[in-house]
């Protein structure tokens, strides 16, 4: 079954709470498997600072749903969360991004994979590499070594593994 790797972020009402919801309905998508999902983690927020920081979490999920297929489900979360735009960069109840589907590249109006900027962005490489450190990203190379050019960034566990 394919592979895709979710991202969520959180920086509103509850965002811990948000996450774990998410990953409660993430876990019964239909023709989908939750094969693991990464502890919570706090980081600053990228864009606007004048917001409250971010719970971000990564989720491995087997699915037989096609990748525009998914990106839809998600985007139905989103908006039965009550996701609404404030401004770009802003802070939001929910985020759900399709990361990467196997090792598919993309570049679609709806849909690029592997999602663009995730080699820059510590809150999705620091969860992203709990799951699967030997992860190579298509296009970007090794986790490992893109982890590593952002090993200074804060992105830290809101609790220590276990
Ligand atoms: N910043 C952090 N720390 N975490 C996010 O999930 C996140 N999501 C975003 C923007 C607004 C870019 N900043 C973020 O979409």
């Amino acid at each position: 079954m394919p592979l895709a790797y979710i991202g969520l972020g959180s920086n509103l009402n509850d965002p811990a709470g948000q996450v774990r919801r998410a990953l409660g309905v993430i876990a019964v998508l239909p023709d989908s498997r939750l094969a693991a999902a990464s502890r919570l983690y706090r980081s600053p927020p990228m864009g606007p600072v004048d917001q409250p920081e971010y719970i971000n979490a990564v989720a491995a999920l087997e699915t037989e749903l096609a990748p525009h297929d998914l990106l839809h489900a998600l985007q139905t979360i989103e908006h039965d969360f009550g996701r609404v735009r404030l401004r770009r960069w802003g802070e939001r109840v929910i985020d759900l991004d399709v990361l990467l589907y196997d090792d598919l590249c993309l570049d679609s109006p709806e849909l690029t994979l592997p999602h663009p900027g995730i080699g820059e962005r510590a809150f999705v490489l620091f969860p992203l590499a709990e799951l699967a450190p030997d992860l190579v990203i298509p296009g970007l190379g090794p986790l490992a070594d893109l982890l590593a050019a952002r090993a200074t960034d804060t992105c830290e566990p809101l609790e220590e593994a276990a």
